[in-house]
């Protein structure tokens, strides 16, 4: 393949909800550009682009694929990505690498959930967008109600290219207002020919041409002042004025098309050609180091990588977008996040799974490496005479967590490993080994999400796998002051064992004043502090431990063992078993024994003093809260709202954002198992929402009691 020059280069994501026919678009496009001689179809399981296994079991897309096509002496490179927001990761990865959105609007239903959400995505991005109206050939296709719908959402930045002459099985024309040309079309393989607009249409295609021609002008004020001269303007110049209205995201085109019947194809891609902004005319990705690397092949080499993926027979295969200079086979370049020296000695161009062998990618191209020591996601490489890192692909937090364990017990291992590099391809799947809870935890997207790595794991790697309830992080605490006295005492044969403690234990808050007199039980207790000990506890919170002995009744070496054994207790709390924490332990009394007293007498009697004090001391079990943020189109809302009291929630709030309406809510942990899955079928699949951990926060006493039971039940099993 030639090298393609930055101004040759057109990157773009096709996005779109799951069915919409992104995938058959791409596969359209590489048919127009000669990388592959038929089409495949999604049934017939011979897409370029949903080439693996599970997606061709699914039909539809699960990965993003990275595609290329070259047309009219350039090149385009295509991201398919998935259409469900559980598969978000996917698509934003690709809109980090593309310069320019396609967005597939079906014409049969218009705009979908996965359009809103993904446009949200693509204007954080900055990305402009292009839509292209889907499947006119269907016989229920309704392209008057596919525009309705997308002015709905995005108002009078929409803007016809393109409209259809007539759908479904007959569709074969459409007229183009930017060209004022009509094309029609005979067999499927995108013939076409470019006819006059007979006068039955030329009102309609005047209207729109005029519209077009204003939205041009709009966005160039020497455009403007022309257009007011002399009411129209020239071809080259509305593409200016489209170009700029396009990049600033004030004008969202609009394209017919039938990936199926390849119409439309080829004009879409004419368009992103002449119009469509280059890698070097988007905003510039920022650096960490807030350099300014602009997308200029005669600068020093940058990449960026955007996807690492294991395939079969290959291993890893990291998919990058050169920032800067260029790269050449053979390359070495240094890893700016680790210092790692990389060679490049391989270069690809891809599409799908097939590799096109290159010696040279510049500025602005997509490309593919193997090979690579310790290169992923979000790493940036650098040549000579640079050193940036570009800010790292952020991802949003997880919606859904699960415990998952290996049925066979001799897989977990296996299963580890596993899931360390699911997360390593899908960087919005997070595994936890988790230690309190004795359970690997994984969290990501969805149901969906985590089905599909359930569905790998079983079915490609043939470990059998199951998901279980997740365990919550429940942490215990007191509310009162409260003493005891515990003496440890066993005599077994010659040598016996003795130690005696007395404790008075209290809440610990930040800044309280040290402990000094009390007044517990009828007894009065005046403390003298010698020694104190602050104890920041992994778990978060703190444990405080005062030396208050007086006389010598305790010698000062066993202070070390008592401490020890209040730790024991703090990490198995006395409640459920869960970590304790915020709390200050004073031993202000106890007895030693000459002869059998011992470290270990020691350790126990402060175990059991402080589970005896705890116990007295007014304990709650605390539960972790998250904050909670919930996109609902307004007339679910109240189902929504109701749905969350029944979860615990507290709302906090309640607003507008861009059509839907927004629940700021704190939930438990406890009560968002499997939210994702439920908000979806309450809505439809219209909503969406995050979470993110707040803080820790007491359970109500119902609940307390619930999970009390459930403890004691669970220890007489065992
Ligand atoms: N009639 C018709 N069906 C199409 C067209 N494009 C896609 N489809 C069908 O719509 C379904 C989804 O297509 P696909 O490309 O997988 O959509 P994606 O999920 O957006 O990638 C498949 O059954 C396709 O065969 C089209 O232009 N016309
Ligand atoms: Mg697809």
């Amino acid at each position: 393949m030639k090298t393609y020059q930055t101004n040759q280069i057109k990157n773009i994501a096709l996005l779109g909800n799951t069915g919409s026919g992104k995938t058959l678009l791409a596969e359209s496009m590489l048919f127009e550009g000669k990388v592959i001689e038929r089409k495949g179809t999604i049934e017939g399981k011979n897409t370029v682009s949903d080439y693996t296994d599970i997606e061709q079991q699914n039909l539809r897309s699960i990965f993003s694929t990275i595609l290329y096509t070259e047309f009219k002496d350039n090149k385009l490179n295509i991201i398919d990505t998935p259409g469900s927001d559980d598969f978000v990761g996917a698509v934003i990865t690709s809109l980090r690498a593309a310069d320019i959105g396609v967005m597939t609007i079906n014409a049969q239903y218009g705009v979908e959930v996965a359009t809103e959400i993904f446009n949200r995505y693509a204007e954080h991005m900055h990305k402009p967008l292009i839509f292209a109206i889907t499947q006119l050939d269907h016989e229920k296709a309704n392209y008057d109600q596919a525009i309705e719908s997308l002015k709905q959402s995005f108002g009078k930045k929409v803007i016809q290219i393109q409209y259809p002459v007539a759908t479904g099985s007959g569709f074969d024309t459409f007229i183009d207002v930017l060209l004022m040309k009509m094309y029609k079309f005979s067999g499927d393989t995108g013939q076409r020919e470019e006819l006059d607009i007979p006068a039955s249409e030329l009102e309609k295609a005047n209207e729109l041409h005029n519209a077009l021609v204003e939205a041009a002008a709009e966005n160039d004020e020497s455009l403007m002042e022309k257009y007011f001269e002399q009411g129209s303007l020239t071809e080259d110049e509305m593409r200016r004025g489209i170009r700029v209205g396009l990049s600033n995201r004030s004008l969202f085109p609009v394209f017919c098309t039938s990936a199926k019947k390849n119409i439309g194809t080829k004009r879409l891609m004419e368009f992103i050609i002449n119009v469509a902004p280059d890698p070097s005319r988007v905003p510039l990705l920022p650096t960490v180091e807030e350099k300014e690397v602009k997308c200029d092949a005669n600068a020093p080499t940058s990449i960026f990588v955007f996807k690492t993926a294991i395939e079969s027979h290959i291993g890893e295969i990291n998919y990058f977008k050169v920032m800067s200079g260029k790269v050449t086979e053979g390359m070495d370049l240094v890893n700016s996040k680790n210092d790692t020296k990389e060679r490049l000695s391989q270069l690809y161009v891809v599409a799908g799974k097939n590799r096109v062998k290159v010696s040279e990618l510049v500025a602005g191209d997509i490309g593919a490496t193997v090979k690579l020591k310790s290169t992923k996601t979000n790493h940036t490489l650098c040549g000579t005479g640079i050193e940036v890192n570009y800010i790292p692909i952020k991802f949003p937090e997880p919606k859904f967590r699960t415990a998952i364990r290996a049925k066979n017990e001799s897989d977990t291992e296996k299963m580890g490993e596993l899931l360390h590099r699911a997360h390593q391809e899908d960087l919005t799947i997070l595994v936890e080994h988790s230690k309190e809870l004795k359970q690997i935890i994984v969290s990501g997207q969805g149901e969906h999400h985590l089905n599909i790595l359930k569905w790998h794991l079983t079915n490609i790697h043939k470990i059998d796998v199951e998901f279980i309830s997740p365990r919550i992080p429940y942490r215990e605490t007191i509310t009162k002051v409260a003493l005891a006295d515990y003496r440890h005492k066993k005599q077994s044969g010659g040598s016996g064992q003795f130690g005696e403690v007395h404790i008075i234990i209290e809440p610990y808050t930040e800044g309280s004043p040290e402990p000094s007199k009390y007044k517990v039980a009828g007894k009065e207790i005046a403390l003298n502090v010698k020694g104190k000990e602050e104890v920041s506890l992994e778990w978060g919170g703190k444990l405080i431990f005062y030396n208050c002995i007086v006389g010598g009744a305790i010698d000062t070496r066993f202070l070390p063992a008592i401490l020890k054994g209040i730790m024991e207790k703090m990490e198995e709390g006395p409640l459920t078993g869960s970590y304790a924490r915020d709390i200050r332990v004073a031993v202000y009394d106890g007895k030693m024994h000459p002869v059998d007293s011992n470290e270990i007498s020691f350790k126990l009697a402060g175990r059991n003093a402080f589970k005896t004090a705890f116990k007295e001391a007014g304990p709650k079990i605390m539960e972790p809260v998250y904050d909670v943020e919930v996109l609902v189109p307004s007339d679910k809302m109240g189902d929504v709202m109701s749905d969350l009291q029944n979860r615990r929630a507290m709302i906090l709030g309640m607003g507008s954002d861009k059509g839907f309406e927004k629940i700021n809510a704190k939930v438990p942990l406890a009560e968002l198992n499997k939210y994702s899955t439920a908000l979806s079928s309450l809505t439809s699949g219209r909503a969406t929402y995050t979470m993110k951990f707040a803080n820790y926060e007491q359970v109500p006493s119902d609940v307390q009691d619930k999970l009390l039971k459930a403890y004691d039940a669970d220890q007489d099993e065992e």
